[in-house]
Formats: structure tokens, sequence, C-alpha cells
């Protein structure tokens, strides 16, 4: 097991386009044993593939409170069945200490792979189905302060470049 380094906006290599899994094999059982300590390690929910810079279409999350069930999705495919406006709260491990409204569509369905390779689906609500959407986006090199404005993304932008001068 390993924890990985967790990229932060603005890094351009956020933007990439995440490609599918070939073959479930133990490396990337092992990609996500690493992914799930990295999770848990940085407190998150989630965690894309993307955001420690593998560009494969992994993610992991863990919505529980023990922090004890965790979640694996290989390949996820997802299909709007309630596109009704729903606003959380986000945030990102990648964009840390900001957190803004952001409005997805209610109700999605995944189908996707477990980490054995095995195909399953589901129909995510709540704070699942916000964390599900999240990470897809990740995988397709988009993040939450897309769907903010220029201003608020630029200032964002601004202050976590003068942090890492800092840092
Ligand atoms: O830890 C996380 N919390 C969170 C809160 C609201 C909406 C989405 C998230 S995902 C985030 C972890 C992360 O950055 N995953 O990509
Ligand atoms: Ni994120």
């Amino acid at each position: 097991m390993a924890i990985l380094e967790i990229l932060e906006f603005p890094d351009p290599q956020l933007r990439t386009i995440a490609k599918p899994v070939e073959g479930v094999d133990d490396s990337v059982r092992q990609l996500v044993d690493d992914m799930i300590e990295t999770m848990y390690e940085a407190e998150g929910v989630g965690l894309a593939a993307t955001q420690v810079n593998v560009h494969k279409r992994v993610i992991v999350l863990d919505v529980s409170e023990g922090r004890d069930q965790a979640q694996v999705f290989i390949n996820p495919k997802i299909k709007v069945i309630d596109e009704t406006p729903h606003s959380y709260q986000e945030g990102c491990l990648s964009v840390p200490g900001f957190y803004e409204e952001v409005e997805r569509p209610t109700a999605v369905k995944v189908a996707a792979l477990d980490r054995h390779g095995e195909q399953f689906i589901i129909e995510p609500d709540g704070l699942l189905s916000v964390c599900i959407q999240h990470e897809i986006d990740h995988l397709n090199g988009k993040l939450f302060v897309d769907y903010i404005s220029a201003l608020k993304r630029n200032r964002i932008k601004q202050k976590l470049q003068k942090e890492k001068r800092l840092a």
C-alpha cells in the first residue's frame, strides 16, 4: 500500500481524459488499494485516479460514517434518470479549502466494474449521487470549479497558486 500525491488545481494534468481499463488485473487492484489508502489519509469521501496523476477510469468512494465501506467503480457509465437540479456544497481534495454550491441532476444510474472485473449497477441518491457525478467529472478532466463563475474560479486559482509559492 502507498499514499499517493494528490494534484491540485490548476495543475493541467487534472484536465486529462482518463482511458478505460482494459482488464481488471493485480496492477489495477494495487492502484485501487493505494487510492483507498490515499482517500482515507486525506479524509475525502471519494478519489478519482486522475487526481493521483493516473489516467485510467478508476474511482473509489466511501460515504459511510465509519469510513469502512469503500466502493470501487472501474469504467463507470452514467445515465441521468432525473434531471431536476439538486444543489450541494461541494469540495474537492484537488481544490483544498474551497467549497461552493454546485447543481447536478438529482438521480443517476451507474454501471461499473468492481475490483474483480464483475459488472454491477446502482441507482445512488443523496451524497453518493453527488460524489459519483463529481468523480466521473474528474475522469473527464472536469472540476467542480468549472460550474461556478469565472470570477470565483480565478480567485481560487490565485489563492492556491500563492499557497504553492509559499510552500
Ligand atoms: O471529499 C470530498 N468531499 C465532497 C463533498 C461534496 C461533494 C463532493 C465531494 S468529493 C471530495 C473528494 C474529492 O475531491 N473527490 O474527487
Ligand atoms: Ni474532487
